[in-house]
C-alpha cells in the first residue's frame, strides 16, 4: 500500500510490540500512550485519526472521542470495554470492537488457581521456604477447598469457565447475577449480600464501569466474614479496595488473591508485607497464546471495518 494511503490510527494504551509491529504493516501509527507531549500530538494528528487502539486498561474518553473528527471506529485489545466511552463512541456512529471469548480460559484458570492458592496458603508457603524458615518451623495449616460454597458474582463468559473448573474441585457453586440466568445447575442469590453471606470464597468476574464500581463493599466482606476468601480477576473498581484493604489487614476476612486493582499499575503498599493476600499485575490473560488471538481480532476487526465489511466482535451495549 502507498504510504499516504495508509489509515491512520491512535495508539491510546500499552500495547505488546509484536501488534504494534503486525499494525505497522497496514496503518500508520501514533502512539499518544507513549507522548511526551499529548497535546502536541493531536494537535499534529487529530484531524487525520480515523482508528483508535484501546486497552482494558485504556481507553479514549468523549473528550477524545469528540476531538477526532474523522474518527471511524475504536478496537479495544480486550474483552473489557469500560476503559472506553462506548455510549460517546455510538453516539457519534464510532463501532467499538472488543476480544470476546478467546481470553476466557485464561482468565478462569488463573481464577481457579487463586482459589486453591489463597485458602492453601500457597504463595506464603514460598516465601516461608525462600526466607529459609523452613529449618525452624512448619507452616500454619492452610484451609481446603473440597465442599466449601463458591459465590460467582457474574455468571458471564468467565464465571461460567470458573464454575466448570470449580466443580471439578468438589466445590459447592452459587452465583449472583443481574441478567437471569435459567438452565444452570448452581444455586442462585438474589442478592450479592446474601451469596456473601453463605460463601466461604467470593469470586468476582462481573464486569467493570459504572454500574458495578464498588459493588463489593465493606459490608459484603463483613458478610463474607473472617473465614471467607475474595478472589477479582475481573476489574479492581468492582470491590471498594480501601474496604479490602482494612478487612485483610483486620483479618475481617481470612484472605484474597486479585489480579486486578483500582488505580492500576499501583497496587496498595500497604500489603506489600501482608501475608494474607494474593497480588499479581493484571496477568490472567498473559500468556502468549491468548495475547496472539487478542491481537488478532484486533487486527480482523480494523480490517473488516476498513473493507466495508461487518464487524467481528462489536460491543453491544
Ligand atoms: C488485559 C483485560 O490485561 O481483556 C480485558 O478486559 O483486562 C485483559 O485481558 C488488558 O486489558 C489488555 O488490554
Amino acid at each position: 500500500m502507498a504510504g499516504g494511503a495508509k489509515p491512520e490510527l491512535l495508539v491510546v494504551c500499552h500495547t505488546a510490540p509484536f501488534l504494534l509491529a503486525d499494525l505497522e504493516k497496514e496503518y500508520t501509527l501514533h502512539n499518544l500512550f507513549l507522548a511526551e507531549d499529548r497535546e502536541a500530538l493531536l494537535a499534529e494528528v487529530g484531524d487525520r485519526i480515523r482508528g483508535i487502539l484501546a486497552g482494558g486498561m485504556q481507553g479514549p474518553d468523549a473528550a477524545l472521542i469528540n476531538r477526532l473528527p474523522k474518527l471511524e471506529i475504536i478496537a479495544s485489545n480486550s474483552v473489557g470495554f469500560d476503559a472506553t466511552d462506548v455510549a460517546a463512541a455510538n453516539a457519534r456512529g464510532v463501532p467499538v470492537t472488543h476480544t470476546p471469548d478467546v481470553l476466557t480460559d485464561d482468565v478462569a484458570d488463573l481464577g481457579m488457581a487463586f482459589i486453591i492458592m489463597a485458602p492453601r496458603r500457597i504463595a506464603e508457603s514460598e516465601r516461608f521456604l525462600r526466607a529459609g524458615k523452613w529449618p525452624q518451623g512448619r507452616m500454619d495449616l492452610g484451609t481446603n477447598v473440597r465442599g466449601k460454597k463458591l459465590g460467582i458474582l457474574g455468571l458471564g463468559r468467565v464465571g461460567s469457565a470458573l464454575a466448570k473448573r470449580a466443580q471439578g474441585f468438589g466445590l459447592d457453586i452459587g452465583f449472583y447475577d443481574i441478567v437471569p440466568k435459567n438452565d444452570t445447575p448452581y444455586r442462585v442469590y438474589s442478592s450479592l449480600l446474601e451469596m456473601a453471606a453463605n460463601s466461604d470464597i467470593l469470586f468476582v468476574s462481573c464486569q467493570g464501569g459504572e454500574s458495578t464500581r464498588k459493588l463489593v463493599s465493606a459490608e459484603v466482606l463483613d458478610a463474607l466474614g473472617p473465614k471467607g476468601f475474595l478472589v477479582n480477576v475481573a476489574r479492581g473498581t468492582i470491590v471498594d479496595q480501601d474496604a479490602l484493604v482494612a478487612a485483610v489487614c483486620e483479618k475481617r476476612i481470612a484472605g484474597a488473591a486479585v489480579d486486578v486493582f483500582e488505580d492500576e499499575p499501583n497496587a496498595p503498599e500497604e500489603l506489600f508485607a501482608v501475608e494474607n493476600i494474593i497480588m499479581t499485575p493484571h496477568i490472567a490473560s498473559s500468556t502468549g497464546e491468548t495475547r496472539r488471538a487478542m491481537a488478532d481480532l484486533v487486527l480482523e476487526n480494523l480490517r473488516l471495518h476498513f473493507a466495508g465489511k461487518p464487524l467481528k466482535t462489536p460491543v453491544r451495549l
